[in-house]
């Protein structure tokens, strides 16, 4: 994860490629990745017993800049075996405090195992974070100040959910970092497992989502032994604009199987992190809302135009006629309030034209009339297409919500609370996202 070194990557995979094309792929054909498997000797852990000390290290540290680190706090799990790792956006307003931050914005999670893994077959399979500004990554990781040993996945790169990066290292100057398009759309919410295979001899490495091959490489291959890491973590810039509160990495199950006859430098296994670092029992799957301050508890100044971490999630154009009304919310909690022609808004990025989802809202109309306004944009400013939620006579707190699609080029999504001229329009509990991950109604 030594990003400093990325840009020396292009130039070095260049030069790799010129210098190592035709000294491996004359056996390409007859390489069976299947050949070897020890397959005795797996590792699994489907986290059906929590994230087992036995197994596992929690992450509780910092790397990179501009993020607050992975926090043991992030790091929970179900009764039914799926590991969270939580992530927290610049909208996030929670009590966490991050590594060297007084706010806990840009925190994520990170499990890493205790034993020392050699050439072998790696899987996870997992839901990875779905919004901009963290990356989630399944990645080896072994430095000792001379070498930079590491094999990555990377999701969420260069702010799009079809890319991954696949990079191998073997110090902070020699890596094969290599970027494709992925045979997926790693956020749409469902599942899928993500692979590399990593050979000594010969030495190679075969990336995979869903078992589609996303990269091979024979160059800078690592010959030692490493732990696995799985988390998500917010870079400095490279993986877009943080802009919701909390969301969630899931992941189902990591397997371990060794290749037999590929030699490498074993390493003993590392220790257990303090036992007051581990998730000690299950909580209930999160289910993460797109839209940031949606139930308008928090009444810090909204900003005018641009993003404002501190500042309210919600924006407005112009300073306008606009407050946090208390006690006037559903259940006597905080609505906002609008009035005579104004409106807040916010964006949600990273989404994509295979989506649907369904946003609802409450809305009081006090007199007039009000709307919510859902539009669909590439990343700058361009409306593709709009949708709108449209309240008038509702005398008390009412409900109403949409299901739609995302036309073509679709990347975020611009929600708007409006009210009319003249009118005076209360708006609270907002909920959106994609209609698989809406819970059902009880
Ligand atoms: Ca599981
Ligand atoms: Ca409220």
């Amino acid at each position: 994860m030594k990003k400093i070194a990325i840009l020396l990557a292009g130039v070095l995979l260049a030069l790799g490629l010129a210098m190592f094309a035709g000294c491996g792929d004359n056996a390409g054909d007859e390489f069976d990745p299947d050949a070897g498997l020890d397959t005795e000797n797996v590792f699994f852990d489907d986290f059906t017993e929590g994230v087992r000390s036995e197994y596992w290290n929690i992450g509780n540290s910092k790397w990179g800049t501009d993020n607050g680190g992975v926090l043991p706090q992030n790091v929970k799990y179900t009764e039914d075996g799926i590991l969270i790792l939580q992530c927290n956006g610049d909208n996030y307003t929670g009590d966490l405090r991050g590594h060297g931050n007084d706010h806990g914005r840009r925190t994520g999670a990170q499990i890493i195992s205790r034993e020392y893994f050699g050439p072998g077959r790696f899987e996870v399979r997992m839901k990875c974070l779905p919004r901009f500004g963290s990356t989630t990554a399944f990645w080896t990781y072994y430095y000792t100040g001379e070498n930079n040993y590491e094999i990555d996945i990377e999701l969420n790169v260069e702010q799009d959910f079809t890319a991954v990066w696949n990079t191998n290292w073997l110090t902070l100057e020699q890596s094969d970092h290599y970027v494709t398009n992925t045979p997926v759309v790693n956020n749409d919410g469902e599942w899928h497992v993500y692979k590399f295979e990593w050979h000594t001899d010969p030495a190679r490495i075969d990336y995979y989502i869903d078992d589609v091959l996303t990269h091979t490489s024979q160059v800078y291959v690592p010959d030692v032994a490493m732990p696995i890491n799985i988390g998500n973590w917010f870079p400095a810039g490279w993986a877009g604009s943080p802009d919701f509160e909390t969301d969630y990495t899931f992941v189902d199950w990591f397997r371990y199987t060794p290749y037999l006859n590929n030699d490498y430098t074993p390493h003993a296994k590392d220790g257990a992190s303090d036992e007051s670092l581990y998730p000690q029992s299950p909580v209930e799957l999160p289910v993460a809302n797109l839209i940031s301050n949606a139930q308008m508890e928090s009444t810090a100044e909204i900003p005018v135009s641009t993003s404002q971490p501190g500042k309210n999630a919600w924006r407005q154009s112009m300073n306008g006629d606009v407050s946090f009304a208390e006690g006037q919310g559903i259940g006597g909690s905080t609505a906002i309030e609008l009035k005579d022609g104004h409106s807040v808004y916010q964006y949600i990025s990273g989404m994509h034209e295979s989506f649907e989802l369904n946003l609802s809202g409450y809305a009081k109309t006090l007199s007039g009339t009000g709307r919510i306004v859902i539009e669909c944009m590439p990343l700058y400013t361009q409306t593709l297409a709009e949708y709108t939620i449209e309240f008038s006579g509702c005398a008390d707190f009412t409900r109403l919500d949409k299901t739609f699609t995302l036309p073509e080029g679709t990347q975020r999504l611009r929600v708007s609370l409006e009210a009319d001229d003249g009118s005076d329009i209360l708006f609270d509990d907002l909920f959106c996202n994609l209609t698989k991950k809406i819970p059902q109604s009880s």
